[in-house]
């Protein structure tokens, strides 16, 4: 084996399978594969290992449980009147897969959030541990918007700022070569995991907008996207190859320019009447939701459908206003979609926000015909919005990562736990 790819443990209050997948890294391992490099999966969040003790459950459309074990909470988080634990594998099992893995000539770890980094760390440890002479490259959103502390933290791995592919390959190919043969697609490598629910797509990254409380411009400062043709072909390989039904969209920006890009996606899958259910769990612009645009979503199969609104006194938000939203649920509701199917994301926890505005944002969302859905805030490095919540943070924010975790609500001074779980409980009441 030339390289294994290392998708890390989760240690937070709460990880869940919404379609949750470390998509860079996989992408990464269907770009090498292609290259020729012979590719190791390893899982550590992995729900259907044979050997779990338990197995977690499924969901509907491919969603479900990982594996969970409550475990110490870190002191930080003495405040917060919420359990703690590990996701993913236990460690005796990990070890013995680890133990049946030929040494690798190079490992690629990723951690997905700034505030899962612990995770990331202790599975290093162990790869360390099995495979003291393999170099590591440390990627990912964390080791990208923190790479000084990532380097602090993994002092002898190889951190990995860039997203750029080109530049990602060739340092690999100068650490190993390829050992294998080349093949002709490169599609993220969801083969290699034991069982494939979903397929995530990128359709492009970057976005027009410029939130001052979102990294997308950190990550992707250019918009840069994928041909339709190119999209429909990944939609059929899964589909086809793999039977896969569930197909999930990670793009920051799907719905811009739609008559050259989505559009005629959705033509070519609606042509070809292939049955599947697309999900869009990253939000979708309600400014570019117009009624042929909803109309194509739902000839097309999209049933889990998010739009994102701040909330409705707009502070930070540049991507739509009240009539825009108003007009797109009503599209929406015209193009056959029911209340529930129209979720969108409120974000609560924002520096100086009053739980009160949060309220009525949802209750204006329920009475438009939608379900509100709570995002809670978790303040991102780079952005302009994370000076102002560290300033007002009860914890060191530019220090310690773990704080950016959005369940503690790092931007309230003082947060008041029982009206916090009284809102979140309305807000449920309210999406039924
Ligand atoms: C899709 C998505 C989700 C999905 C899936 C989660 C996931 N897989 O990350 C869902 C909807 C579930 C989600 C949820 C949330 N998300 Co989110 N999400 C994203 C999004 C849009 C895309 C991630 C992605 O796949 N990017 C594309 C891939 C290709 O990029 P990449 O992972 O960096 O990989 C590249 C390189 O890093 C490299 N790479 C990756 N790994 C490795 C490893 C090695 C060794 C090497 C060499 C290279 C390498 O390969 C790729 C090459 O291009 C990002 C924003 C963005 N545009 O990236 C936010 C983002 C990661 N999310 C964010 C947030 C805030 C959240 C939420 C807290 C939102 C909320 N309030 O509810 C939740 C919390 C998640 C949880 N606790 O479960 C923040 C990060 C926060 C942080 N502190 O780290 C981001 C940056 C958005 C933002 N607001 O700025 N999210
Ligand atoms: S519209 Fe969405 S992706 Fe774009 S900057 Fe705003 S929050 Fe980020």
């Amino acid at each position: 084996m030339d390289v294994l790819l290392v998708n890390p443990w989760i240690y937070d209050f709460a990880a869940y399978d919404f379609w949750l997948r470390p998509y860079g890294l996989l992408r990464l391992g269907g770009w090498l594969r292609k290259k020729g490099y012979r590719v190791k999966l390893l899982d550590l969040l992995d729900p259907f290992h044979p050997e779990l003790p338990r197995r977690p459950k499924r969901k509907f459309f491919g969603t479900g449980h990982f594996f969970r074990t409550p475990v110490e909470k870190p002191a930080l988080f003495e405040d917060v009147p919420r359990r703690w634990a590990r996701y993913g594998l236990p460690p005796e099992l990990v070890e013995r897969e680890l133990s049946r893995i030929p040494a690798p000539r190079l490992i690629l770890l990723t951690c997905l959030q700034t505030y899962w980094y612990p995770g990331a760390l202790e599975t290093y440890r162990l790869l360390r541990r099995f495979f003291p002479e393999t170099p590591i490259l440390l990627g990912g959103i964390y080791a990208r918007l923190l790479p000084d502390h990532a380097q602090k933290t993994f002092p002898e791995a190889e951190i990995v700022v860039t997203g750029r592919e080109e530049e990602i390959l060739s340092r690999i190919e100068e650490l190993v070569p390829p050992s294998g043969e080349p093949r002709s697609e490169g599609y993220p490598v969801f083969d290699l995991q034991r069982e494939i629910p979903y397929a995530v797509l990128l359709t492009g990254t970057g976005c027009p907008f410029r939130c001052a409380y979102c990294a997308s411009r950190l990550l992707f400062p250019e918009i840069k996207r994928r041909s339709p043709e190119d999209l429909f072909s990944e939609i059929l390989y899964w589909y086809e190859r793999f039977g896969v039904r569930d197909l999930v969209f990670y793009d920051d920006a799907l719905l811009w320019d739609f008559e050259h890009h989505l559009g005629p996606l959705l033509e070519r899958v609606v042509e070809a009447g292939i049955s599947v259910r697309f999900h869009t769990p990253n939000a979708l612009h309600a400014r570019f939701l117009t009624p042929e645009v909803a109309r194509w979503l739902k000839r097309a199969g999209f049933v889990t459908v998010r739009l994102g609104l701040e909330t409705v006194t707009r502070r930070y938000d540049q991507k739509v206003n009240p009539e825009e939203f108003e007009a797109a649920v009503a599209s929406l509701r015209q193009a056959g979609y029911a209340p529930r199917e129209i979720g969108v994301y409120l974000l609560f926890g924002l520096p100086e926000q009053e739980l009160s505005e949060v309220r009525k944002a949802a209750e204006y969302v329920a009475r438009l015909g939608a379900r509100p859905i709570l995002a809670e805030y978790s303040p991102v490095p780079g952005t302009p919005l994370f000076k102002e919540a560290s300033r007002i943070s009860r914890y060191p924010l530019f220090e310690e990562p773990l704080a950016h975790n959005n369940s503690v609500f790092p931007a309230f001074k003082r947060p008041d736990w029982e009206a916090i779980e009284g809102l979140k409980r309305y807000v449920r009441e309210l999406s039924r």
